[in-house]
């Protein structure tokens, strides 16, 4: 077992308090999807629920730091001091309708050296993927490792498709309709978060999605790159969590994807 930070530890211990909430909130929504009004309050609730145990947490172990989170929004804390970037609930709508995928996302944002640590769980499995800025990113004690596909036809590819009529579904579906043909499988599985933590763990080959907030990306993005992949956004500079557009993959794969999204947006 490698060991870790006391920043990793006090993520591990915010995301163990708010996950036995969130699994008995997720059995509750599993009976709730038959009622006519539907769960949707109810999981809100949760969301909170589980924002709460985390924030309060977090703040308790570094009460002068400040934190992004995505209900709360801006806290604000020191500035010269680094802030925590929380997603308590990604994969929501996954919640919502009962499906078992879905993850608690926090990372840490230092002022000098940006995201300096990331961990995404995922309350039903208790898989923890944690990553540490120089000094890998691990699961459960092993190390975690991008795929090392280099033939597209043998690669299974994440997206997240536009919803709801946010964000561009053309552009979207350039992108879809470049890379589907070349590749063994797409996947659009709702949580952005295990997305990224999944192509750090070479279960997904790459993963391609916009509009991403911050809180969505921050932890996958550092689990990635301690992984040994690559993530950009879609011109391939190193802006994928400013503008939220994130194009990651394997270190062998990324040119060659990133090849067929600039080809598909010109
Ligand atoms: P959320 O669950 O925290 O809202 C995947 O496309 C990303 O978009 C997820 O990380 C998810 O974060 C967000 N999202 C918001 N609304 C969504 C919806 N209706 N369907 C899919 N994803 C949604
Ligand atoms: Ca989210």
């Amino acid at each position: 077992m490698v060991s870790h930070s006391g920043l990793i530890t006090v993520m591990e211990r915010a995301v163990r308090k708010a996950a036995p909430r969130l699994r008995r909130d997720f059995g509750e929504v599993q009976n709730l999807q038959v009622s006519r009004k539907g769960p949707a309050d109810f999981v809100s609730m949760a969301d909170k629920q589980a924002e709460e145990t985390i924030v309060a947490e977090l703040r308790n172990a570094r009460p002068d730091w400040g934190l992004l989170v995505e209900e709360a929004g801006e806290i604000k804390g020191d500035p010269s001091k680094p802030r925590w970037i929380v997603d308590p609930l990604d994969g929501t709508t996954n919640f919502l309708h009962g499906i078992p995928h879905f993850a608690i996302s926090i990372a840490v944002d230092d002022p000098v050296n940006g995201i300096t640590h990331g961990m995404v769980y995922q309350p039903m499995t208790d898989e923890g993927f944690w990553a540490e800025k120089g000094r890998g990113a691990w699961v459960q004690g092993n190390r975690l490792r991008v795929s090392s596909r280099r033939d597209l036809a043998d690669c299974i590819v994440s997206t997240g498709i536009p919803f709801l009529g946010h964000g561009d579904f053309t552009q979207w579906s350039r992108i879809f309709g470049a890379v589907a043909p070349e590749v063994a499988g797409i996947r659009r599985f709702g949580s952005a978060a295990l997305d990224l933590a999944w192509v750090a763990a070479g279960r997904y080959d790459a993963f391609w999605e916009s509009g991403l907030k911050p809180w969505d990306v921050a932890a996958g993005y550092l689990l990635v790159k301690e992984a040994g992949g690559f993530i950009t956004d879609y011109r391939g500079t190193d802006r994928a969590l400013e503008k939220g557009e994130v194009l990651a993959a394997n270190d062998l794969l990324h040119s060659r994807l990133h090849k067929l999204v600039a080809t598909s947006l010109r």
